[in-house]
């Protein structure tokens, strides 16, 4: 059964192994944010892309979320002795990868040849899609003035409050080759629990791509990032509630609203069922907290579930 989903960072990267390990081995194609991608003394750093695939690989920092388990600071360490600032953590073995990927990139191989290469060599199983070759850039409205994604989410730590959202670049940004055939191939679609705003936000938003989606007749499942009026993970709360969106699994639904088919809610949410299920949407309301790779998987067996058990109109 082919799945796609689309995700940003940590929580999607989650719920993307979930789905790696309940699928057969190829199944699973991920569509990856990369309107947070910057550059950095020269590397070009796409963090969501390399969060997915480190998860997916299984080497990913069990304690961050991103990043690589068991790293070492020592590049870092150099740099800061000659005096730069090192507020972006990049790690030793990471500082490979973006190596790598800004070399190869250099030469003439796109974002999306980079990532299978990389992937493929780190044993993932899965089909790793950048959003787009081309490059977007998130920069938020805040009362301190625009300021790029990376600034507000590390260097300042999420601590403005955020007044709007440009996509620098997405107008003339085309969705992936891959990602369109991902979709148009896919027996089910999965929205991860990822930011809907910065994360989902730029997928949905490059030309052609809602029109993929909603001409695809495969089942479209959203799991709500939100649980209990706060998200499990970054500014997604506070980031809705400043946009002028409900800070709950029903705000999220009606961004989804025309797209998705079913969320899936926190069973804290159960509450919330008959207001999303009027906008046109079922429910499954499970435990959605992924601890561990156990719930991860079921977490991602029921989405699936969900999904196949779904009329779509
Ligand atoms: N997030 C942080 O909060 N602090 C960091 O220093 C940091 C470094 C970092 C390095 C590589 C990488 O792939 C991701 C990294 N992240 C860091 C996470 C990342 O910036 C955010 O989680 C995403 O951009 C939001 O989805």
């Amino acid at each position: 059964m082919k799945v796609c989903a689309l995700a940003g960072g940590v929580g999607g990267a989650k719920l993307a192994s979930g789905l790696q390990d309940v699928l057969p081995p190829g199944d699973l194609s991920v569509v990856v944010n990369t309107a947070d991608d910057f550059d950095l003394w020269g590397l070009h750093i796409c963090p969501d892309l390399d969060t997915v695939m480190y998860t997916l690989a299984g080497i990913s920092n069990p304690e961050t979320g991103w990043g690589i388990a068991d790293e070492s600071f020592e590049t870092l360490n150099m740099l800061e002795r000659y005096g730069e600032n090192i507020w972006f953590k990049l790690g030793d073995r990471d500082i490979g990868t973006h190596v790598l990927r800004t070399h190869r990139m250099i030469s003439g191989e796109t974002l999306t040849e980079v990532t299978a290469g990389l992937a493929g060599a780190l044993g993932v199983e899965s089909v790793v899609l950048p959003m787009s070759d081309e490059p977007v850039s998130t920069v938020l409205e805040t009362p301190e003035g625009r300021l790029e994604f990376q600034e507000y989410f590390v260097r300042r730590r999420q601590r403005d409050e955020v007044l709007g959202v440009e996509l620098r670049g997405i107008e003339e940004a085309r969705p992936a080759e891959g990602v369109l055939a991902a979709i148009s191939g896919a027996d089910t679609i999965v929205l991860c629990p990822s930011n809907p705003i910065v994360s989902i936000g730029p997928i949905l938003a490059l030309s052609g791509m809602m029109e993929a989606l909603t001409s695809s007749s495969a089942p479209k499942v959203a799991v709500s990032p939100i649980v209990g009026g706060r998200a499990l993970k970054g500014p997604a709360d506070r980031m809705l509630a400043s946009l002028g969106h409900e800070v709950s699994s029903t705000g999220v639904a009606r961004i989804y609203t025309g797209l998705v088919d079913g969320m899936v809610v926190d069973l804290t949410d159960e509450r919330e069922r008959v207001g999303i299920e009027a906008i046109g949407m079922r429910v499954l309301a499970t435990e959605s907290v992924m601890r561990d790779a156990e719930d991860r998987r079921r977490l991602a067996s029921e989405t699936l579930e969900f999904g196949a058990g779904m009329v779509v109109h």
